[in-house]
Parts: C-alpha cells; structure tokens; sequence
C-alpha cells in the first residue's frame, strides 16, 4: 500500500483543553479536520517507528469513522502495532491501562468524556503518552503549535478494518489487532480488590444499583459485577454504549443520574448506587439515604483504602486538584502522609503517580483514581468502595457519619454557569484577578477574607510551573470559595464557582449543605459580580 501525503491547511481552533482537543460533530466532521489534529499529534511525538499504539473510544457517534482515519495514518505514519478496543470501545480507564500493559508508545482516545454525543454534539480527541497518562502541557502545547503550521498529512489507501471481530490485519506495514476491551481491565481489577469478599457482600443480599448512562462502562459493570461478582442480571442498568447515549447527558451527577439519586433516597432504595459517565472515568457514589461528594469520597476511600488487598501496605500520598475539597488533606495529615494540591486536569497526578508520591488522586469533578492507572477510574472507585463495605458491613451512611466525626466535615457545592458569553467570562476573571490584592482583611457580612490569590503549581518533579489555574479567596476558618473557567465546555465559557465551608468534628455536622454555604454563596457574588458580568441571577448547574 502506497503512503500518500495529502495537502492540508491548518484549522485555528484545535488547541486541547483541559482534556483534549472537544468540539461539536460537524466540527470534527470538516474535510481534513480530524486528520490535521491525529498528525499534528503524531508530528509532535519523537522515535515512535514500529512501536505500538492504543486507539479506543467511548463509543459515541463518529467514534467508527476516526477511528478508522487514525488507524490508517497510524499505519502511514510508521507505527508498527496498533492495538483498538473491538467495536471501537476502550473506556478511558482501560486504554490507560492497555497502554501500560502492552508498553504501547502511547494511545489515541476517541471521547467527549461526559459531554453529550450525537450527530450535532461532541466528539473529542486525546493523546495519552506511555505511562497511560494525558499527554502533559509540553506535548498538548506542541500539538497545538504544530495544528497551526501544518501543510500535509499521511494516510494510505486500504479498506476498514473489522473492528467487530478479534483478530489481526495488515494495514501498510503495520498490524492492526483488534482486542476484547474488558478483559484486560477486568484482571486488573481482580488484582486491585477483594472479590471473595465483594461476592460474599452481595450473596448476603446487598443491592447495588449501577448507571452506566448508556455509555463505555456497560460492558465493563456487566462483566464484573454480574458476571465476576454475582450482582444479579440487571443491576447494571442502561448498560448497552449508545452513540448518543440515548440522547441523554453521560454525566453523574445529581442533576443528570437523578432517576437513580431519587432511587436510592427513597424507602426502598438499594444500598449502594453509582454511575459513570460517557468514558468511563467519573463516578458518581451514593448510599442509601446520603449523596457522598466527590471529595469526601476520596477522603473516605483514601481513609480505608487499606482494607483492600491492592492498598494493604498504605498509601504513599494523596493528590487532589486544587478546587476539590480539603477533606483529603485531614485523611494525609493522620496518615503521615503528603498531600499534593495541583490544577485541574489529571494530567497534573501522572508526574506525581510516576515517582510514587501519591498513590490514590481525586478531583471534585467526580474522579477518583490511583496508581493503578494513570486515569481517573470510576469503576475503580466503585470497586474501592464496594471492597471496603464488604470488609467494614456497614452502610454507606454509617461510614460517612464516622468519618466526619473524626476529621470534621466540608460542606461543598460546586455552581457551574454554562455557556456564557466568552468574553463577558473573562472580564469577570480579569476584574477578580486586578482586585486580589486588595481582598484580604475585607470583610462579607460575617465573613472576613484571609487571603486571596491565583493558583499557580511547580511540579514537584519535573520543575515545570502553570499559573493563573484558579482565583482562591479563603476566609477566616477555612471556608473558600474558588472561581475558574472550564477547560472542557464547547460552547462559550462555563463559569466555575467552587464553595467551601468546613465544619470541625464536634461542630454541627448534619445540616443541609445548601443551608450550611449560604453565606458564602451571597458573598461569591459581592466578590465576583457574576450576574452584572453575565446577566444570569442563578447557575444552571449545582452539584
Ligand atoms: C476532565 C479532566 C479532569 C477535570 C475535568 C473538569 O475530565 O480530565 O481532570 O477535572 O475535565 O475540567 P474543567 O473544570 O476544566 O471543565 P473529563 O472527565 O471531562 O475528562
């Protein structure tokens, strides 16, 4: 097969966000875009000729297509072994490890995560390099350079692979192996957890209740918790990957698993529930009768993570994105252990999980991960707190409550204003930031601000800094709120508003969250002024 080299015209809008390169179908559906991105990835990466690589998405519509565009210009490109999830599903978690496992060069991950899919929404791009891990900054901004200089790409002619049978074929010189998407990651979590004793839980007739929102991880539960675990048949529920997620929003939390929310608050709820989004890394935990933040619930996992056979000999150190919760950093404190406070994205715990610094990292964005991969894993943190239930017997509820009334509680929400105007988003940011200095010792009602500033981070390993990654305002008694602009959105800008109050253990520990942030919610917006910058008198998403 004869490579051919097609002439092309950069796209200006192709620089990755904070996971990937996110933008609607018809976008990705432009002649040339999708080729432009692949080869500015691969034009960015050195030494890769006759190495392997990982190619695998969420399922979602257009998932087929580029994956077909990428394996030939992989081929063209001089990879030697590419290896692609059957049906063209790898959820996100298990390419990470698939890279791992084959020593892959590195992977290309087809997903919008938990954004919608369909014809007319979003379709998402991410080079994984070989530790599993997101590409870091230098390789996103490298891409991102190369999209706007780039004149040629590489293909060749040959026809679609058949993605939908194990097996080999040759594709210019080389190999295109189609494997199951499951059974790797299904071993590894075998590995990680207590499967004797998770069986035992649910043979004793403990229900779960598991959302995998029509996305990757239906074949992923259904393996393992009916089939390896014994759940019976339907504990799984909307476990079949539809390419537009049956036209839902592939998100868990609140707002968008509120069947299942509303499920487990009720008098017959099951005694555990959780769910997934579009590719696999987010996770939403429920209990019977209590939401667990995602922040608590890396404090709570990171607290007991020992009683699963992966995390017996401890924990290293805890990393959390800088907006999550301070929840986790008490747990560090009574370990012994460091806790690593980063930017938003997980690309930010791979340095950290590569020196064994940290061993489990969260982020309030529902992910929950650890060094098992170098994604964040959500049914990893299913499987955590499953193996830590079937060890402790106690409810969801029961632990929580025990958790708080030795660490004490943070009362968080996050509210998210979603597609606002760009520019009105960045005035708000740019006023916040001029004003910092002068924050401190002001005083909102009763509350007095402490100190203000801009996020910056200095990896701790590689040296390499990144600013301006959020605006802090901590109030006297640990309470904070945090503002930042989503990385991930595709249309306009999504304001986020990050609010904290933190209640020691022999303070009141049982209020409604909403009532227990009041005050903060009304000073956030004498301090920002969102609603003269926006227009909007309310968020559109709290969670
Ligand atoms: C991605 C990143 C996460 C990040 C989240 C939210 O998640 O992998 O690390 O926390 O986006 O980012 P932002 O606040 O910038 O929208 P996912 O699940 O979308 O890949």
């Amino acid at each position: 097969m004869t490579i051919r080299e097609v002439a092309t015209t950069p796209f200006p809008d192709q620089k990755p966000g904070t996971s990937g390169l996110r933008k609607k179908v018809p976008v990705f559906q432009q002649p040339g875009y999708a080729e432009n991105f692949v080869q500015s990835i691969f034009d960015s990466l050195d030494g890769f000729s006759g190495k392997a690589l990982v190619i695998g998405g969420d399922g979602r519509f257009y998932n087929r297509e580029v994956i077909q565009t990428a394996i030939r210009m992989a081929a063209a490109n001089g990879f030697g072994l590419i290896l692609v999830g059957r049906g063209g599903i790898l959820s996100t978690p298990a390419a990470s490890h698939v890279i791992r496992k084959y020593g892959a060069f590195g992977g290309i991950i087809l997903s919008a995560s938990h954004n919608p899919g369909g014809p007319t929404e979003d379709f998402g791009i991410k080079y994984n390099i070989s530790n599993g891990g997101p590409a870091p900054e230098k390789i996103t901004d490298a891409i991102f350079a190369r999209s706007t200089a780039i004149a040629r790409y590489l293909t060749l002619d040959a026809p679609d692979v058949d993605l939908d049978r194990d097996g080999e074929t040759i594709v210019g010189g080389a190999t295109v192996r189609v494997i199951d998407p499951v059974a790797d990651y299904a071993g590894l979590m075998e590995s990680l957890f207590d499967f004797d004793a998770i069986r035992a839980l649910i043979g004793s007739g403990f229900r779960i209740a598991m959302d995998s929102m029509s996305a990757v991880t239906g074949p992923y539960a259904t393996e393992i918790l009916e089939r390896r675990l014994g759940a019976p048949a339907g504990t799984v529920r909307n476990g079949v990957p539809l390419p537009d997620f049956g036209g839902h929003h592939p998100d868990p939390n609140l707002i968008h698993a509120k069947a299942l929310y509303d499920e487990m608050m009720g008098a017959d709820a099951p005694d555990f529930g959780a769910a997934s989004d579009g590719d696999g890394d987010r996770n939403l935990i429920v209990g019977k009768g209590i939401f667990v933040t995602p922040s608590d619930s890396l404090a709570m996992l990171a607290a007991n993570a020992h009683l699963a056979p992966g995390y017996a000999r401890g924990l290293a150190g805890i990393a959390r994105s800088m907006p999550t919760s301070g929840a986790a950093d008490r747990v560090a404190d009574a370990l012994g252990i460091p806790l690593f406070e980063t930017p938003t994205g997980w690309k930010f715990f791979g340095n950290l999980l590569d020196a064994g610094k940290a061993t489990i990292c969260g982020e309030e964005s529902a992910g929950t991960g650890s060094d098992h991969v170098r994604e964040k894993d959500g049914l990893w943190a299913v499987l955590l707190w499953l193996n830590i239930l079937a060890v402790r017997r106690q409810s969801v509820q029961a632990i929580a409550a025990e958790h708080w009334a030795r660490f004490g509680r943070n009362y968080y929400a996050r509210h998210d204003y979603e597609g606002v105007d760009a520019a009105a988003a960045d005035a708000l940011m740019t006023e916040l930031r001029a004003r910092l200095a002068g924050l401190p010792g002001t005083a909102i009602g009763v509350l007095r601000i402490e100190a203000a500033d801009d996020f910056a981070y200095l990896d701790p390993v590689d040296g390499s800094e990144s600013r301006h990654q959020g605006i802090r305002i901590l109030f006297e008694g640990g309470s904070r709120t945090v503002f930042r602009l989503s990385g991930t959105g595709t249309s306009g800008a999504t304001i986020r508003v990050y609010i904290e109050r933190y209640e020691p253990a022999d303070g009141d520990l049982g209020r409604q969250t909403g009532d227990a942030i009041a005050d903060l919610i009304a000073a956030v917006e004498a301090i920002a002024g969102i609603t003269r910058h926006t227009g909007r008198t309310a968020p559109d998403v709290v969670t």
